[in-house]
């Protein structure tokens, strides 16, 4: 079988690993399919990327931030022409159905719009001195060279949420895409390029996490990383990076709760959480993992939801009849299954699916089967621990109190949901649920790129990408000029 090799990219060029290996990408819903061979990379490759990036970082700063942001519309429009190819290309690397890979695609035009915007803002503050003819302003300053690690499941989207704005910003980039998409990063970077990005800004080193992920966040002229992914890598990348006293921007678990009040819309509820559980195969970290149901409509909603889960359709995200794809790769299936082994021993009662699927068209993926699992406690590890697949716990509850109780007692804190048609509770849910997003009629899933994305607790660092990528990769620079002509101690180095 024939298949493309694709090497890195760094200083505007081509180049194979040094070490000349290389890792297959897998089509997930028939793994005799594959999509191409990628470098699997070392720490010289990350170490002639950075200096690459730190060479073009020279020019790159002094380009002026409206014409950064002209690369950055041109790049919107090449994605609006390529939308359909590089959707394909997405659900052949990474299994998600077409309409959500298109979606996936979008996210990253609207990303490019939105940013490219800021090429013509980048505000800074003006404020008066305390002194007589002395002038005040804090500006933004570039951050240099920056390591940007980025996930499987949005392989386009979240590299364009970092990327664009540490561009905008003045910074050169080196990326490392997971190594389960990395076509996707190819293909956004090879936009950028299309659109005129200048070689060097933007370099792309693939591998795994230990050999290319660890050197880059510890490579001494790397000045930050973004990174998304799980709470485990989160923390390590945040350890490494200490030790070179580096700003890390981390995204990453969630356990994401719906709460469904008696009052709900039901038919909007049922809708929001079909889609919230079950979209993108469950693989997104604002996935909706815990649905609390308030005791009147708990059997209702839960006989209903069966019963649309059980209809969904599941098999390759290229046939345009399916809703939920495989997941990603068999280890995110063991992960699956282990969770629903955890949950039964807990006590937990399975509803439906609960098992990888073999047989037929699934022989050669990578597929589970969309899974509820009711008698949920708010205590078990079923109701704490991320599983990042199409598993779903319900739990019921009698009082509001009780379900925001519930909904905060986990260490996650990304997105949150309440269905009510109660304003007052509305309110005190947007007030007192913790967690970085929170929908009112609206699933857990579904956030827009020029709002603030990100988490509290082990969610998150305190970051955000969207509004608030630009506080990360910029910094803040205060910049007084003297017109008096002679010198002014400040206020406090005259004090009687
Ligand atoms: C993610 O789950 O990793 O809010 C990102 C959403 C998408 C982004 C999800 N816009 O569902």
């Amino acid at each position: 079988m024939s298949y493309p090799a694709y090497h890195n990219f760094i200083g505007g060029e081509w180049k194979p690993a040094a070490e000349g290996k290389t890792l297959l990408n897998l089509n997930p819903a028939d793994h005799t399919d594959v999509v191409g061979a990628f470098p699997s990379s070392h720490a010289c490759d990350v170490a002639d990327a950075v200096a690459a990036a730190k060479k073009a970082y020279a020019s790159w700063r002094l380009v002026p931030p409206p014409k950064r942001a002209e690369i950055l519309r041109r790049t919107g429009d090449l994605l609006v022409q390529n939308k359909e190819k590089f959707a394909r290309d997405m659900t052949r690397e990474m299994g998600k159905v077409l309409t959500e890979t298109r979606g996936d695609v979008q996210e990253a035009i609207d990303e490019a719009f939105y940013v490219a915007g800021e090429g013509r803002r980048l505000f800074g503050l003006t404020t008066p001195s305390e002194l007589q003819n002395k002038f005040c302003m804090s500006v933004r300053m570039p951050v240099g060279v920056v390591g940007l690690i980025t996930p499987w499941n949005f392989p386009m989207a979240i590299p364009s949420w970092k990327l664009f704005p540490a561009l905008v910003a003045g910074n050169t980039c080196v990326i490392k895409p997971a190594t389960d998409t990395p076509l996707s990063v190819y293909n956004l970077v090879r936009t950028l390029m299309d659109a005129g990005l200048p070689p060097g800004v933007v370099n792309i080193v693939a591998g795994s996490g230990a050999h290319v992920g660890g050197p880059l966040v510890e490579h001494p002229d790397v000045r930050a990383i973004s990174f998304t992914g799980s709470s485990a890598v989160g923390a390590a990348v945040a350890q490494r990076a200490a030790a070179g006293f580096k700003p890390v921007s981390l995204e990453m678990g969630g356990k994401n709760a719906q709460i469904v009040m008696d009052d709900a819309n039901l038919e909007l509820a049922l809708d929001g959480a079909l889609w919230g559980a079950f979209g993108t195969t469950g693989q997104r970290c604002t996935a909706t993992s815990r649905i609390l149901l308030q005791k009147g409509i708990a059997r209702q909603f839960t006989d209903e939801f069966v019963a649309r889960t059980k209809k969904l359709k599941v098999g390759s995200g290229l046939d345009t009849s399916v809703e939920v794809g495989p997941q990603v790769n068999i280890s995110q299936i063991e992960t699956s299954e282990k969770y629903v082994a955890i949950a039964l021993d807990e006590g937990a009662r399975l509803l439906c699916g609960g098992h990888r699927l073999t047989e037929g068209i699934y022989a050669h993926g990578t597929f589970f089967e969309p899974t509820v699992l009711a008698g949920v406690e708010p205590a078990m590890r079923i109701a704490r621990e991320e599983v990042f697949g199409p598993v779903v716990s319900l739990i019921e509850f009698d009082t509001f109190e009780q379900a925001v109780e519930i909904a905060n007692s986990i260490d996650y804190g990304l997105s949150t949901a309440l269905y009510t048609k109660d304003v007052n509770r509305a309110f005190t849910a947007m007030r007192d649920l913790e967690s970085g997003i929170t929908y009112i009629n609206a699933p857990t899933i579904g956030a827009e790129v020029h709002l603030p994305f990100g988490g509290v607790k082990h969610t998150g660092n305190g970051h955000r990408e969207g509004l608030g990528a630009l506080d990360f990769f910029t910094t803040w620079k205060a910049v007084y000029v003297d017109y008096s002509d002679k010198l002014q101690r400040a206020q406090i180095d005259n004090a009687e």
